[in-house]
């Protein structure tokens, strides 16, 4: 899969090409990563991309010349059928079934602003899906984007080991992982939990499944409510909260 990244701070993607299961993911041609600037398609001699907003106030717009011309570049060079995804506080929020669609595509081109954000034209033309990370500031779109490419890199097929895919298989189920544990056993008063040293695997599973429940429960009741529990489930999170003494 073809990755195109249009910012005025390209170099801002270094670090993700060069560490990781992305930077592997890059080695071994897996992935494909590029840039475009903005910058090197305005036409002026102070090479101006930002301007003021029409009807005053604060902070400059991104113009619509050098970002559509910066797209057009970037799209010359990927793959047919590559779609355009600008990341603003605007967009609707990314999770993890997004990024499911968008490991079957054959490339994807990320569009990062900076400044109080896009012309509104370049959207309506250029841009088929905005996105955010979630309710938060940011300083611009660099950042959101690396997060898609990194999550959308690792579903696609080779890029994880078997032993990494596995774990994958615990957030596809929707619900938060459950607690882990290293040596040594104890730490101050903190024994690691008596059936994670039984070598009863079946034991160890359903502990594992009931504090995934329970974990989700207590801190991402918005996880649960997608969820429809099986019976096996709602005992597990039944026993959960029972031995935590909190009332259903
Ligand atoms: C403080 C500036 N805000 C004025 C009301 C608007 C604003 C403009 C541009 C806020 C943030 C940004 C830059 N952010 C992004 O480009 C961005 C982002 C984010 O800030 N939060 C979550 N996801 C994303 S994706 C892109």
């Amino acid at each position: 899969m073809d990755f195109a990244v249009v910012s005025l701070f390209p170099e801002m993607l270094a670090p993700i090409a060069a560490h990781g299961i992305v930077g592997r993911a890059l080695e071994r041609g897996l992935i494909g990563l590029d840039t475009e600037n903005p910058r090197d398609h305005a036409e002026d001699v102070h090479r101006t991309v930002d301007d003021r907003p029409y009807g005053g106030g604060p902070g400059m717009v991104m113009k619509y010349a050098p970002v559509t011309a910066a797209l057009d570049a970037a799209r010359a060079r990927m793959p047919a059928g590559s779609p355009v995804v600008c990341l603003t506080p605007q967009g609707r929020v990314f999770d993890q079934a997004v990024a499911q669609r968008y490991a079957k595509l054959p490339g994807l081109i990320l569009l990062a602003g900076r400044y109080e954000g896009f012309d509104e034209r370049i959207i309506v033309d250029a841009v088929d899906e905005e996105l955010s990370l979630g309710d938060f500031v940011l300083s611009g779109g660099e950042i959101a984007a690396m997060a898609v490419i990194d999550a959308v890199t690792r579903l696609l097929p080779g890029v994880l080991g078997d032993a990494e895919s596995a774990v994958q298989d615990s957030f596809m189920q929707g619900l938060l992982d459950h607690p882990h544990y290293t040596r040594p056993e104890r730490i101050a008063a903190q024994d690691v939990p008596a059936v994670l040293l039984s070598g009863d695997h079946a034991q160890i599973a359903r502990w594992r499944k009931k504090q995934a429940l329970g974990r989700s429960y207590l801190r991402r009741p918005d996880l649960l409510e997608k969820l429809t529990l099986d019976s096996e489930q709602q005992a597990l999170l039944d026993e959960f909260l029972k031995e935590s003494g909190i009332e259903i």
